[in-house]
């Protein structure tokens, strides 16, 4: 005859066993295995009985509990397949998806990677500052004379407080010589914003690479043959470059450079890309005093800077007529860049 615990194994078996869903399988687990169930009762009874009896009723427990444990585990994974394939009967896995969009980089982010990565070949690092800055680092600390006209109403973006929003990324030129001492190798590119009349060519937010490399004997060869060389690098190893005398407040001799490249389109026009010369003494000066000390001793340490136009540069490499098709998010464009 076979012993009771036997019969209970059993009964817990064929419930499990047919359980149709997961709640009825719980409420067989709980009166089975749970801590009143009738299995677990049965061990509380082990004091109770004779030493002969002991090892035979406690090999029996064991196995009960071992085989209705394993069912309970099987019979959970056969309703959850169930489930699952319930979940899937009403969808047809033949039909075609739904094509996930692929986003792809703006043209000027693209531009400015290509152009931060040629300059980082010749070991500048990337310095930031912030769009919304104060008069002093965008143009007293740049040796900007209270009326010069840049700083004008009529020219450039104030805040109720006084503070503007940066008419060129050489601001950033002052912020990183007043945190770290000669010798400094950075381009910063950013946004830049003027009121200047809107056009094809201008725009009221534009970008900038600002380049800053100071020295001792730093001089304006090294500015041509590194401006140069990125400039071929980017647009081609034909393309010519001119430095026109110009004059910033901040550059002392000062340039403007254009270019001239036949793998560009209008190739046979000279394009106004960008203003550079040898840092200022006087801006030098601006940033000791700021400092504190003569870390930049204009009799030691010599530098250059230079402020690139990016989005007149990615109107020629890639051929767009005008600069306001960058902020119109309009996808026909963005998509030929893709
Ligand atoms: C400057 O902004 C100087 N900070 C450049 C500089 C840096 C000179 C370091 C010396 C040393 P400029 O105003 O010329 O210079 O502007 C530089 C370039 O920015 C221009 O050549 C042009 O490519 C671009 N740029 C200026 N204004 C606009 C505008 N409204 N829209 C689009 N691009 C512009």
């Amino acid at each position: 005859m076979p012993h009771p615990l036997e019969d209970l194994r059993d009964a817990a078996l064929s419930d499990i066993n047919t359980a149709s869903d997961e709640q009825t399988l719980e409420s067989a687990r709980v009166r089975y295995l749970g801590r009143s169930g009738s299995i677990s009762a049965w061990s509380e009874q082990m004091k109770t009985l004779s030493k002969e009896e002991r090892p035979i009723v406690g090999k029996l427990l064991n196995q009960a509990r071992t085989a209705v444990t394993a069912a309970l585990e099987e019979s959970g994974e056969r309703l959850r397949a169930e489930k699952e394939s319930r979940a899937l009967q009403d969808i047809d896995i033949s039909l075609p998806g739904t094509p996930a969009e692929l986003g792809a980089l703006h043209p000027l982010t693209q531009m400015l990677d290509r152009a931060v990565a040629i300059f980082r070949r010749m070991g500048f690092a990337v310095a930031e500052g912030p769009d919304v800055d104060t008069e002093w680092y965008c143009f007293d600390a740049l040796n900007t004379a209270p009326d010069h006209p840049a700083r004008n109403e009529q020219d450039t973006f104030y805040l109720p407080d006084g503070r503007l929003l940066r008419t060129h990324t050489s601001t950033v030129q002052i912020r990183t010589m007043q945190s770290a001492p000669p010798p400094i190798r950075v381009i910063a590119p950013g946004a830049a914003y003027r009121r200047d009349e809107v056009d094809a060519t201008h725009s009221a937010q534009f970008h900038q690479i600002e380049g800053l490399y100071v020295d001792k004997n730093v001089s304006i060869a090294d500015l041509k043959g590194t401006l140069e060389f990125f400039l071929r690098e980017l647009l081609g190893a034909d393309t010519e470059v001119r430095f026109r005398p110009h004059f910033f407040p901040f550059t002392e001799p000062s340039f403007e450079i254009d270019v001239k490249s036949k793998a560009l389109k209008r190739g046979e026009k000279w394009l106004e890309l960008a203003g550079c010369g040898m840092v200022h003494p006087a801006v030098f000066e601006q940033v000791n005093s700021a400092r504190g000390d003569n870390a930049y001793d204009p009799e030691k340490y010599t530098g250059f800077a230079f402020g690139l136009g990016m989005d007149r540069l990615a109107m020629i490499l890639f051929d767009i007529p005008d600069i306001r098709l960058f902020a119109q998010n309009d996808l026909r464009f963005l998509r030929q860049f893709a």
